[in-house]
């Protein structure tokens, strides 16, 4: 039997990526889940999915979610004219790389973002980018929530006892494993790994790693940025 792996939010940064996938040494009988986020933000957008959509051609359990990052950025080419879908793009989310020369998403890339499922479901566990919102009606089918929400409260009889890991939320390392060693319910892995320098919202001191979690014995295998 293989590991079952986990990673959350990349955000461009392919270099540690790479570096991340290196300690973590795959083999072909291991699974490795994504949780979303790869682009934006970061400098390398492409080389991240470049990295992914190879992965999947190499290995057979591969499996990358959607995060709210590729959903805005396939909704931004969809319903923005030409000229703000380009400043979006090149400005806001700073992923110019992932256009070709007449400014449109490369297709390979929209492929892949279009093939992202919201969530994935196994005996034990569910794996998505942001949450569920239980007090929908049917928060399996809230995209919103998915992709979205912040702070959710787990609800035993709907999640049907399983742990839900989520990435989304920039949280701080000591209170992931915190999280992990208490064996919550709702396990954070996004240690805000493009945030490496003073910020506004949060302490960088306790952020800026990217975290890959083995859902069997609750280790974490991390990696410092060494991108921004
Ligand atoms: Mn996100």
């Amino acid at each position: 039997m293989g590991r079952r792996l986990v990673i959350s939010d990349i955000h461009g940064c392919s270099k540690t990526l790479t570096a991340l996938l290196e300690k973590i040494n795959l083999s072909e009988d291991d699974t490795l889940y994504f949780l979303g986020d790869y682009i934006d933000r970061g400098p390398d957008s492409s080389g991240v999915l470049d990295i992914i959509i190879d992965l999947q051609k190499t290995y057979s359990a591969i499996f990358p979610l959607m995060g709210n990052h590729e959903y805005q950025m396939l909704q931004a080419e969809k319903e923005y004219d030409e000229k703000y879908f380009y400043f979006y793009v090149k400005q806001l989310a700073k992923s110019k790389d992932l256009l070709n020369k007449k400014r449109k998403l490369r297709k390979t890339y929209r492929k892949f973002m279009e093939s992202l499922p919201f969530f994935i479901e196994t005996d034990d566990f569910f794996m998505v980018h942001a949450g569920f919102d239980f007090k929908k009606k049917k928060p399996f089918k809230d995209i919103d929530g998915i992709l979205n929400i912040r702070g959710f409260k787990y609800d035993k009889e709907k999640a049907k006892g399983k742990t839900i890991i989520i990435g989304h939320n920039p949280t701080e390392f000591h209170k992931i494993e915190k999280k992990i060693k208490k064996n919550k319910k709702i396990i954070y892995l996004d240690n805000g790994c493009i945030y490496t320098k003073p910020h506004k919202l949060y302490d960088y001191t306790k952020l800026g790693k990217l975290c890959c979690y083995n859902l069997d014995t609750r280790e974490l295998i991390c990696r410092k940025n060494i991108d921004v």
